[in-house]
């Protein structure tokens, strides 16, 4: 009798124990794992939003993330372009590791190797149910490059998303086609897709050939095949169904969040979401078009802000915003004229896209990769402002954290666990971490300390007029005392230069630094 009722006390246990690891995100309370978002802009500077100093633009949805959360104002993106951050904040490795993380064309093969950990895999492995949605930019398909017309694989749902809604590369290169998991959307097998970076594929018209048929013309490059009025970098031919347009970009990867967030509403989810904003071609919904009186690079800010602000309420309506964890930030530096004639330039009207840094998109200076970066938890992140150093290369070891997995020193090299940091537990951030530009030139940050490695190349990238941070000399600043980058202390400071260089060399052939 005793031992009867022992078993049956034993089993109600067991069933609690089993229903609480059950238990739906839904309406939990705060402490329990939570759902995770990563709002991923594209270009957006650090000085781009009224929470990060703009005076010239409002964007009061990111502004109300920011007042509910942690606002960093010491984070980075590991590199200053698209495919070398995109590569680490997925990997956890720091790019430069590998020569072939540099902006890629449209038809490149998959960055990343099927054997290596992403923030997907530690999510799915925690039980999580996976989406990514938006820019990709990190390769498809095999050596070679993705068969348009079949099976794009392998891509996204081999490397840990459970779902994927994407367009393969920037919205200025070939194909102009969304992906949805392994097929092109709205593919039509009478008019196969071909692309190439190398020669004129097709009929269409392109930028050189026909510019009186440009709605917005190019001041460099982008003279390939003309898609919406807008001349691409490459060629495309076929496809002509599933190319998309400009203006519904937004609108588009908006729709697919909001559905798999829907679809997940009673199940962990993590949504990696890559918005195209404010990545040129920049051709904003009609709605937004001349509202910033900045060109359309502020209409395209104002549009990102309206499509955080539906996001953010999708997640209302369902009762999600508690139990859900966002991130908020932007891959790379911020760009004027980034080779379209769209008025950023024009009518920039004193706005600071890098806020007070140096540089910008392409450079080591500091305007390259400090970027926005916000994350908010309701009930668990207390909000305010956090000066401590992070990369995006860290996310990955601190999901490892949040979801109570242990990494293998297969995964993950670079990342460091910043769990308590990210949730504002410590104001202690990184000692050290490593940026790279495209070219994965290195620049070491060590405590105040920033040092460039000497490097040959223009120091004005004209084309974009953006200061590129290079020079044959090495470069040390005080970002302590110097946050604009202005005053070059290596030449009084010789034991400091040689010691970081060493640093840099010894991470560099370590292969990793996490342990
Ligand atoms: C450059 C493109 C630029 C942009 C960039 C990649 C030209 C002249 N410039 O080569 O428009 O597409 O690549 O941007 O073609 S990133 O954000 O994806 O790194
Ligand atoms: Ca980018």
């Amino acid at each position: 009798m005793k031992q009867s009722l022992l078993f049956i006390f034993a089993l109600a246990l067991l069933t609690l124990s089993s229903c609480a690891q059950q238990k739906k995100p839904s309406g939990q309370t705060p402490d329990q794992t939570p759902n995770v978002i990563i709002i991923y802009a594209d270009d957006l500077g650090y000085g781009d939003l009224s929470c990060y100093g703009a005076t010239r633009i409002q964007t009061p949805h990111i502004d109300q993330l920011a007042k509910e959360g942690l606002r960093f104002t010491d984070a980075h993106s590991s590199a200053s372009t698209c495919t070398p951050s995109r590569f680490s904040i997925l990997t956890g490795e720091y790019a430069f590791r590998d020569q072939s993380a540099r902006i890629l064309p449209g038809n490149a093969s998959l960055l990343i190797s099927l054997d290596q950990a992403t923030i997907g895999t530690v999510f799915q492995k925690a039980g999580y149910q996976t989406a990514c949605v938006g820019k990709w930019h990190v390769g498809l398909g095999p050596k070679g490059g993705p068969d348009w017309n079949g099976e794009i694989t392998p891509g996204p749902n081999e490397v840990g998303f459970d779902y994927s809604f994407i367009f393969p590369a920037t919205a200025d290169r070939v194909p102009t086609v969304y992906v949805e998991n392994h097929r092109v959307v709205a593919l039509d097998k009478n008019d196969p897709i071909e692309v190439s970076y190398q020669h004129k594929v097709g009929n269409d018209p392109t930028g050189k050939e026909n510019p009186g048929l440009l709605k917005m013309k190019s001041s460099h490059g982008h003279d390939g095949t003309i898609v919406n009025g807008i001349g691409r970098i490459g060629w495309m031919k076929g496809g002509h169904l599933a190319r998309w347009t400009d203006e519904s970009l937004a609108n588009d990867f908006l729709a697919q969040a909001q559905m798999f967030i829907e679809k997940n509403a009673h199940h962990p989810f993590f949504l990696y979401y890559a918005v195209n904003e404010v990545h040129v071609p920049r051709m904003p919904d009609t709605r937004f078009k001349g509202k910033s009186k900045l060109g359309y690079r502020g209409d395209v800010i104002l549009e990102m802000d309206d499509v955080v602000g539906r996001l953010l309420k999708t997640l209302d309506y369902l009762d999600l915003t508690k139990n859900t964890l966002i991130i908020f930030t932007s891959d790379n530096g911020p760009v004027l004229d980034d080779g379209y004639m769209d008025g950023a330039v024009e009518k920039d009207h004193g706005h600071k896209p890098a806020g007070p840094f140096r540089g910008g998109k392409y450079s080591l200076f500091e305007g390259g990769t400090r970027m926005p970066f916000i994350v908010t938890w309701p009930g668990v992140v207390k909000p305010g402002v956090s000066d401590a150093l992070i990369s995006q290369v860290d996310l990955l070891a601190s999901f490892a954290a949040l979801t109570h997995q242990k990494l293998t020193n297969r995964d993950a090299p670079d990342s460091r666990d910043m769990l308590s940091s990210l949730l504002g537990r410590t104001k202690q951030g990184r000692s050290s971490y490593v940026e790279q530009n495209n070219g994965g030139v290195l620049a070491l940050i060590k405590g105040n300390w920033k040092y460039i490695e000497p490097h040959k190349g223009p120091a004005l990238l004209k084309a974009v007029n953006i200061e590129s941070g290079l020079s044959i000399q090495p470069q040390l600043y005080d970002l302590s005392k110097d946050t604009g980058e202005k005053n070059n202390l290596a030449g009084a400071h010789p034991d400091i230069v040689k010691q970081m260089a060493a640093e840099l060399k010894q991470i560099k052939e370590k292969g990793h630094t996490r342990y």
